[in-house]
């Protein structure tokens, strides 16, 4: 079996974590990471490449790695990833998660104490031979033990995109066997929340088929241990430490099951008062009337064939997934039945992406052309303030010359009849005081900046919200970027009032990000009842540091509908001239 573009890629992923946690030269570690992203985002099939000898012809493949790549496809395995697997414990790759404890570090501690899992590694934190390292010391034992603390906490859920590259393939293979009538992922997957404890997957068939589907299902690749087979339910962990459930229901029951498994639980309790309050009785089985003395008659079920027919006899509209959360929903869909909430397909353009000017991997051309790939028409190009000199943040002379770069290419766009633009943006820090990281005299010339926080995320309440509104005041801020800085999961944002941001935003016409990167989703979805109370703009910015990272727009668009943001209050729903009005309105 030759193996897939995915798997080739996930190989060299593999080599590249291994190398840095052996302290490889960081060059080698960066072009092997390229080498994956550029396999995994290509449209042949590699094996077409390694049949006609001519890997190197994929940009980011030079000559060395396309030997590993031969060699595994002959060999079945790849000689630098066993090189390295011998060189670095297995226990110690779980350490590239702990936030804090970079692989130089790890590494060190791994060989200078002679440790290789994070119960070793938490012991010796606790008897300070950690901190008595070279380069290490206290404060930095302090937070790598704060790190693992964390992560022990959260890894009862998961991101999204974590979520999904475990649910999608499992669903896949379910999909369209014999006797699956209807099937869905239900659960807080389906409502698009930001991160999942676990997945629920619902599935209508007849009864003589459940054995045979649970079969599948529990013997799935992924599978690593099965915690539970019933009748109607069977439960596994997946090799990513999550848990499945697999329901199966009679396909009359199929839209009163995928209702109630979707959720949420407060969704739940109000939809079931309303039955009760019309004289009905919901549960995860069906509509049925009451009894006289108020119990559910199962003799007398009230027809659907649909969860919008549900919602009807409710006397509602149907309510979108996203929006099942009892957060107002309810006024909503009593109402209106077009409450339009933004779709993928609305959005036209890219804002918020860096360039090899700063911290990401790509030229600005190449960013521009993937963003063309994929139909959109402008990008919004905000590399790194020059406070931000961990990112490769821009001088003033740089950005001099980046701008002269980006007017080339805006001409060159014009000349060869692409209906495209790139406009010339910064993400400036906000600064301790709240002031933006240039002179007026240079922030008049880009397009637009997004004013983002990156360093001192945890000074005290009031100071933060002076920051901030002091930044959204600021003139020049058409876009307020990620402002908390959250990390889901990994790390708490600043301590601030959105609610009274949000509010300050609309005033001041300024947009507040959601910024799509699946590890933020910030601004919160939370906030959006208040959003819409204001008329707050947004903005759904993957902070694309890769081309890869444009993809990341359809989380933040989930996040927008949870947040009820509807097409005109998204700014990069809009035309490229109505966008350069709205940086124009400052
Ligand atoms: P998660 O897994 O923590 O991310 O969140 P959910 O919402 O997927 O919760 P889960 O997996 O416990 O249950 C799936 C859905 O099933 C949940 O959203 C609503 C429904 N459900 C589960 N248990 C109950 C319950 O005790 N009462 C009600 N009303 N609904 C429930
Ligand atoms: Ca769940
Ligand atoms: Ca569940
Ligand atoms: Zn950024």
């Amino acid at each position: 079996m030759p193996f897939t573009n995915d798997e080739i890629a996930s190989t060299l992923r593999e080599v590249s974590k291994l190398m840095q946690l052996a302290g490889e030269n960081r060059f080698k570690v960066i072009a092997f990471d390229k080498a994956a992203q550029t396999i995994e985002g290509l449209q042949e099939d590699i094996n077409e490449y390694i049949q006609n000898k001519n890997l190197t012809d994929i940009k980011g493949v030079g000559k060395s790695i396309a030997e590993d790549i031969y060699a595994l496809e002959k060999t079945g395995q790849m000689p630098v990833l066993e090189d390295f697997k011998e060189k670095v414990p297995e226990g110690l790759v779980e350490w590239l998660n702990i936030s804090g404890l970079g692989p130089k570090n790890a590494y060190k501690i791994h060989k200078e104490l002679g440790i290789s899992t994070i119960e070793e590694l938490k012991e010796k934190i606790d008897d300070g031979s950690v901190a008595s390292l070279s380069g290490l010391g206290q404060k930095s034992a302090e937070k790598i033990k704060k790190s693992i603390e964390w992560m022990e906490k959260f890894d009862e859920r998961c991101r999204l995109d974590e979520a999904e590259a475990i649910a999608i393939p499992i669903f896949e293979s379910l999909k369209n066997l014999d006797g699956v009538q209807q099937i869905e992922i239900a659960g807080s997957f389906r409502r698009g929340l930001e991160t999942i404890g676990d997945i629920d997957i619902l599935i209508a068939a007849e009864e003589d088929r459940i054995s045979e589907l649970f079969d599948v299902f529990t013997s799935h690749e992924r599978v690593t241990e099965i915690l539970g087979r019933g009748d109607t339910k069977s439960s596994v962990r997946t090799k990513e430490g999550r848990q499945v459930d697999l329901r199966i229901v009679k396909p009359q029951e199929f839209s009163a099951a995928l209702m109630y498994f979707t959720g949420s639980k407060e969704h739940n309790v109000v939809l079931r008062q309303r039955a009760r309050d019309r004289g009905m009785s919901l549960n995860e089985y069906g509509l049925f009337k009451l009894t006289d003395d108020g119990d559910t008659d199962f003799d007398a079920p009230v027809e659907f064939s649909s969860e919008n027919d549900i919602y009807q006899k409710l006397d509602l509209h149907f309510v979108p997934p996203e929006l099942r959360e009892d957060r107002g929903e309810f006024e909503i869909y009593e109402e209106q039945e077009d409450f339009e909430l933004v779709t993928d397909e609305d959005i036209r353009g890219v804002i918020h992406a860096h360039s090899t000017w700063s911290d990401g991997k790509y030229s600005i051309r190449e960013m521009a052309e993937a963003c063309i790939e994929r139909g959109y028409e402008y990008l919004g190009l905000t590399d790194h303030s020059k406070t931000a000199a961990y990112a490769g943040g821009l001088s003033v002379d740089e950005i001099k010359q980046q701008w002269e770069e980006i007017d080339e290419l805006n001409k060159e766009f014009k000349e060869t009849g692409k209906d495209f633009v790139i406009f010339k943006g910064i993400e400036s820090d906000i600064l301790a005081d709240g002031s933006l990281d240039y002179e007026d005299n240079v922030l008049e010339g880009f397009d637009f900046v997004i004013a983002s926080v990156h360093q001192s995320l945890n000074m005290p309440r009031e100071e933060m919200m002076e920051r901030m509104r002091n930044a959204i005041k600021n003139p020049y801020t058409r876009i307020l970027g990620h402002p908390t800085g959250r990390l889901l999961l990994k790390r708490n944002g600043s301590d601030l009032d959105l609610n009274e941001l949000v509010a300050l935003a609309a005033e001041y016409n300024t947009a507040i990000e959601i910024n799509a990167n699946p590890h933020r989703l910030d601004i919160d979805w939370r906030f959006g009842n208040k959003a819409l109370e204001v008329g707050m703009m947004t903005s759904i910015n993957p902070d694309a540091h890769t081309t890869e990272g444009i993809d990341d727009i359809p989380y933040g668009v989930r996040i927008a509908r949870k947040g009820k943001y509807g097409k005109d209050r998204v700014l990069n729903t809009k035309s490229a001239e109505e966008v350069r009005k709205f940086f124009e309105a400052r």
